[in-house]
């Protein structure tokens, strides 16, 4: 993989944007508050500057994080494809072929067509033009740049959206940073918080929608993960799964156990959490979650530990997939922890 690291810069992107008349706007699979958030207020910054806008969600999408949109305002991949008339596709918050999977024959067919703004550590060369920058907690941090260039409000009087661009940035500037604990919340975090404050976000109904909004059923696959839960490297290291007959049976969905993963982190002995779910049958999927020791220093790299599956995000969270069932992905995993311990104290 090539140094995955911006080839541009904000005012040169925004003057891509000015220029183009019909975008396209795209995020990672299995959309986040961010990947929605970034998505929903650049696609109504850029429709209220006159341009038309698609605006896509892709894979799963939680019912919650798309109550964000207003109904039609996005749609949604790959039951419905982008148009190949576009005169530019965004990519927003991410830059990994693994995480747009449902968008990538599209996506090779735009090539020199692509812009992309991302705040993660990984990614390829699929945007021709794009802004990376990994020191910002949330993409949102960069698209309210760009909005700025382009000279929108944040909050555009007489839109028909229940939630505005400020609450839009907000979802992601929140849901990125843990509702403001995470290390990344940092002083330009909390800046643009106030900022966006400022413009009138609701933050309390933000929140209830988006983390007191669960399903019952959600408790019921916690309570069968955490019956699951092994430890390895002296209690260091958490690991839970969610089998497949665990999915089937509780009729619970991924989005149904969203933030499981941070549960053992709660727990003061242990620095690095793995949730393992078999959603799809054969196909793994794997988060990882770390925290900082009280030097600020990750306990352990999550993004590094990721890259070995594959898979990639931050120093404290990151995620990867394996496709195969999941005692074969748990074998593989358990072997990987061994050499953690080898190489870390
Ligand atoms: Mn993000």
């Amino acid at each position: 993989m090539s140094a995955y690291c911006s080839n541009s810069d904000l005012p040169a992107v925004a003057a891509r944007l000015r220029a183009a008349k019909h975008l396209t706007i795209v995020s990672h699979a299995k959309p986040d508050g961010d990947a929605a958030g970034s998505v929903l207020a650049l696609a109504r910054a850029l429709r209220s500057s006159g341009k038309r806008v698609d605006a896509f969600f892709s894979g799963v999408v939680d019912p919650n994080i798309l109550a964000l949109a207003q109904p039609g305002e996005v749609l949604l991949a790959p039951q419905t494809m982008p148009s190949a008339q576009s005169d530019l596709v965004v990519i927003v918050d991410t830059g990994a072929w693994s995480q747009l999977e449902p968008l990538q024959e599209y996506l090779r067919s735009m090539v020199g067509r692509i812009v992309g703004l991302d705040h993660h550590a990984r990614g390829d060369a699929i945007a021709d033009q794009r802004v990376v920058d990994c020191s910002m907690a949330s993409a949102t941090q960069l698209v309210v740049q760009l909005i700025d260039l382009l000279g929108v409000p944040l909050v555009v009087a007489g839109s028909p959206c229940k939630y505005s661009i400020a609450e839009a940035l907000f979802v992601g500037l929140a849901t990125d940073t843990g509702w403001f604990r995470f290390a990344s919340a940092d002083g330009r975090v909390f800046a643009l918080a106030s900022r966006l404050l400022e413009c009138g976000v609701d933050k309390i109904a933000l929140y209830q929608l988006l983390e007191e909004n669960g399903r019952p059923v959600r408790l019921a696959a916690m309570a069968r993960a955490l019956s699951s839960l092994s430890y390895f490297l002296e209690g260091r290291i958490a690991l839970m799964t969610v089998s497949f007959d665990d999915c089937q049976n509780s009729g619970a969905k991924s989005e149904d156990v969203g933030g499981l993963v941070n549960v053992p982190l709660t727990i003061g002995s242990i620095k690095m959490s793995v949730v393992l779910t078999e959603a799809e049958a054969g196909v793994t999927k794997a988060s990882f979650r770390s925290k900082n020791n009280s030097e600020g220093v990750a306990e352990f790299d999550v993004n590094s530990f990721a890259a070995r599956f594959g898979g990639g995000g931050h120093v404290l969270a990151a995620g990867a997939k394996f496709n195969m069932p999941l005692a074969e992905a748990r074998a593989k995993l358990e072997h990987e922890f061994e050499s953690l311990g080898a190489v870390t104290r």
